[in-house]
């Protein structure tokens, strides 16, 4: 039997790539329960609708963000911070829904994380030329944790650096249904999502939208 033959017949199956110590690309992972995923999207996005938050530099993201569970991530002219409230609304943000409270535990157990209890799901929202910059993500107070990371609609091009701002980048193309967990030494690599090219997905239309979940206080 040809070696194309066998990867014809997994093409469509989840499989596992080793990006660098400690962090793991679960390739489709998350590509069954999108669907529903995305309802789950479009229901925390009724209560906390998306908004492009403002940087303390004073620019305005291009992405636009909400959050669910017990904290989320926010940025205004004070800093970036966790809070336990939506301060567009003054009410805390809605609760994690738990088919994403499952999907963030099964792969980080996956990649070798047991008992990750993310208390904060940020929901990004791209549309085409929508960038985020090289950054650290540095506001968690459980740096041990991973991040879980789910990528949802249009592919889009991840810029995944080293440890100090000047590494030059590597690029990852992350497609409807990929999961990536960071975690260990890959915690506080420098990354970002280079600007998103146009196009039209059959359950997004022209939008990405990734779901990063982070254990951001102090475990309970
Ligand atoms: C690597 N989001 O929200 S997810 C972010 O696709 C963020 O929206 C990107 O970076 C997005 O902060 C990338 C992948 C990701 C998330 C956190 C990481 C990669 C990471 C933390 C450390 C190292
Ligand atoms: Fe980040």
């Amino acid at each position: 039997m040809s070696d194309l033959f066998a990867s014809d017949l997994f093409e469509t199956a989840p499989e596992d790539i080793a990006l660098d110590p400690g962090a793991m690309l679960l390739a489709g992972f998350a590509r069954a329960e999108a669907e529903s995923l995305l309802q789950d999207v479009a229901a925390i996005a009724r209560a906390a609708p998306f908004r492009h938050l403002v940087t303390p530099g004073g620019w305005t993201m291009s992405v636009a963000m909400t959050n669910c569970g017990a904290l989320g991530w926010v940025s205004d002219r004070s800093g970036y911070r966790y809070d336990r409230l939506d301060p567009e609304s003054g009410q805390p943000w809605p609760a994690m829904p738990p088919s994403f409270l499952d999907l963030a535990q099964r792969a980080a157990a996956r990649a070798g994380f047991a008992d990750f209890t993310p208390d904060a799901c940020l929901v990004n929202r791209y549309v085409p030329g929508a960038r985020l910059t090289l950054h650290q993500d540095r506001n968690e107070r459980r740096l041990e944790a991973p991040i879980v990371s789910a990528s949802l609609g249009l592919p889009a091009t991840f810029l995944w650096g080293g440890l100090a701002r000047a590494d030059k980048p590597r690029r990852l193309r992350l497609v409807h249904g990929d999961v990536v967990v960071w975690g260990g030494p890959a915690r506080m690599t420098f990354h970002g999502v280079d600007t998103l090219r146009d196009g039209d997905h059959p359950m997004t239309g022209a939008v990405r939208y990734n779901l990063t979940f982070r254990q951001a206080g102090d475990r309970t």
